[in-house]
Order: structure tokens, then sequence, then C-alpha cells
């Protein structure tokens, strides 16, 4: 019986949690990125090697490449967009060279992940990330005032949206805007200006358009990663539906199966993250992982509870909407087929105990993903013991 990888994801030499840390979780593989090289500049081999090595001194091995953020100009074909792809390219060649063998990157326009707050309290007393509509609906039409925005929401989110707009003070309102561009740790940080411009250029894409580009984006990289022996991992949109008025294309399984069919090359493949995928109902996520099966080529595991409006906080990796049992049960299946190790990280986690009294990186405190981690492997061992 073959264990999934243990991965935990390090930001790097400014996160607060250390690699020392990282080693007493029993995590064995990091999942990093070089966050100080701009979008769309090739990673050279020796930054990456530097990183590696620093990783390796802590006895840890550096398994993914969590991400090697694609180029806007990629995303809406135009501008530099060749130029950025065989970057691209050399970037992946590169990573290879230095004996990584998995690439996470997304497609999501604009934004990475979307939350309207980071410090959510659950029951418990803990803090966990939400998305909340009328939050979404404040930001998106009174502080970025997006054209057309209103009639991306229903009535009774447009009115619940003037209402809350009026009762926040502005620094509330400051606070909403920075968590709702907020970026990657590391990252420079957006303003309303540069957000609207960006959002402009996709004024003329629409879902067709943006899976055209991802296609021939992939149609490029997908022979490189399978000749050098890289795999590459494409993370599903957060929030799995269309937000902001951008188009969205990674979001169900009609979504994969267009993604790993129109690209049919065994380098092509996901990375299966239950928490992005579960904040839509439509998904059940253990048929969907059954179904991409082997082209999953890693693995973000965490939970989410939403409402009857869709608004959702991220619950316990092990409670929530998302039947954990099934779906690691579903991907042990998948790792036995595969025979060597997929990579998992607890993905995200609560911010508890002696966390809430640090800075951390919004969903990457320690005690909360060590809880993750914990329960996770306590899962999957029952569950090997058991097939
Ligand atoms: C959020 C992460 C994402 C992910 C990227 C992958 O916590 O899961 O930011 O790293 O979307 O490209």
């Amino acid at each position: 019986m073959i264990l999934m990888e243990q991965t935990w994801r390090w930001f790097g030499p400014n996160d607060p949690v250390s690699l020392a840390d990282v080693k007493q979780t029993g995590a064995t593989g990091i999942v990093s990125a070089l966050h100080h090289i701009p979008h769309g500049e090739i990673w050279q081999a020796d930054e990456i090697e530097k990183r590696k090595m620093e990783i390796e001194k802590a006895r840890l091995t550096w398994s993914v490449v969590e991400s090697i953020t694609v180029h806007e100009d990629i995303k809406t074909r135009s501008g530099n967009y060749k130029k950025y792809i065989e970057q691209y390219k050399t970037s992946i060649r590169n990573v290879a060279s230095c004996g990584i063998p998995i690439i996470t990157y997304n497609f999501m326009p604009v934004n990475d992940w979307t939350r309207t707050s980071l410090d959510y309290e659950i029951l418990t007393g803990a803090k966990a990330l939400y998305f909340n509509w009328v939050d979404l609906a404040v930001f998106d039409i009174f502080i970025l005032k997006r054209k057309g925005a209103t009639a991306s929401y229903n009535d009774n989110i447009q009115q619940q949206a003037e209402q809350r707009f009026k009762s926040y003070s502005p620094e509330q309102l400051d606070s909403l805007s920075g968590v709702v561009m907020f970026g990657i740790p590391g990252e420079k940080r957006i303003t309303t200006a540069d957000m609207l411009k960006k959002l402009e250029a996709y004024t003329d894409i629409d879902r067709n358009d943006l899976q055209e580009n991802l296609s021939h984006f992939l149609s490029e990289i997908a022979p490189v990663a399978q000749e050098c022996g890289v795999k590459l991992a494409i993370h599903p949109d957060d929030p799995p539906f269309p937000i902001l008025g951008l188009p969205r294309i990674v979001s169900s399984m009609e979504d994969f199966n267009y993604i790993l069919n129109r690209v049919n090359n065994p380098a092509n493949g996901v990375c299966f993250c239950t928490g992005s995928l579960g904040a839509s109902s439509k998904n059940d996520l253990a048929a969907m992982a059954k179904e991409i099966g082997e082209r999953i080529h890693f693995i973000h595991l965490r939970n989410i509870k939403k409402d009857e409006e869709g608004n959702f906080f991220e619950a316990e990796h092990l409670g929530g909407d998302n039947d954990m049992y099934a779906i690691m049960k579903e991907l042990l299946l998948i790792q036995q087929k595969k025979g060597t190790p997929i990579p998992f990280r607890p993905d995200h986690g609560h911010q508890m105990l002696d966390d809430l009294n640090k800075i951390t990186n919004p969903g990457y405190s320690a005690i909360g993903r060590l809880r993750g981690l914990a329960e996770l492997r306590g899962l999957e061992m029952g569950i090997l013991r058991s097939l």
C-alpha cells in the first residue's frame, strides 16, 4: 500500500513558518515558488537551485512548484504573449533541470483566489477565510465601481449591498477592498485602478475565448513539460463560479474534460483542490477524482461549508460539505493504481491557538494546517488499512 506524499506550502525565507517548523509537522515535501520573480519573467536555474538547497538543508525535498504564475498577456492572448509563452517554457525546462517534478499554475483571470474576509470567526473561536456575495457586491458596485457590476447580482444581493455599504465605516471599506484584492503573500499589491484596468482587458473575452487561450498555451507548453519530465497541474478557479464579470473555465468536470482532452498529453494534468471545487454544489468531488484519475498530479485537501445563498467559509478539514472520506478513498485508489506517491498538502487551515497571536499568511498559519495534516493523515491510514 502506498501512502500519498505529505507536503507543506512554504512561501520562502519570509514565511513566518520556518522550514524547521515544517520538519516537525512530519511533512516531507515542500511546495514553494520564487515569489520575488515578476510574473512572466524566466525562473533562472541558479535561483531555483538556491531555493532548493535551502530546502534540502532543512532535510526536506522541494516536491512541487506552486505556482509559476501565467502572465495576463497569455490569458488574454494579447501584447507580449508569445514572448511570455517562450519564457514559460524556459522556466519549465529550468525547473526540470533542478529535478522538481511538478508545476502548479492557474488560469484565473486577473485575481488568484478571492475571499471577502480573512478572519471570519467560527463557532470554536478559531478564524477562517470566508466568501460572502453581499460583501463582494459592496466591493464591486460601490468601491471598484465596475461598469455593469450591478447586473452581476440579483435584486436581493443588490439591496443588501446598498445597505451594507452605507453601514460600513471607511476603515471597513478599506479593509474589504484589501481582502478582495489580496494576492499571493510577498507579491505586489494592486490598487482598484490597477484592477479596473486589468478587468478591462477581458471586455471582449468570453468563456470560449478564454478556453481557446488556455488551449493554445497548453498546446505550446505541454510537449515541453512532457519532454523534460515535468507534470503540469492546473489549479481550479477559487471560487468556482464567475465573479467580477470575468469568465471562469476551470470550475467543473465539464471544464476538466475540455482541458484534458483538448491537449491530450499525460503531462497536462490537474491540481485537485477540494476546497476550490467544493464551493460549487454542482461538483461531486469523489466522482470527479475518479474520472480525472491518473491525470491528478497534485492534491490540495480542504473543506468548506456553504449556505443557501452560496456564501461559504473554510471548515475543518474533515468537517464541512465535502465528504472527505469518500474523496480520500477515491484518491487512494488512484494512488495505488499509479504506484508512485501523489503529493498532497493540507490546504489552508484555521487560525487557532497560538496562530491567533501571530501575523501569519492568510490560510497558512502553522497550527491550523498541522491540525488538518494530522487529521488527513489519520483518515488516510484508516482507509488504507481497510482497503
Ligand atoms: C490558495 C492557493 C492558490 C494556488 C494558485 C495556484 O491558497 O491554493 O493561490 O496556489 O491558484 O496557481
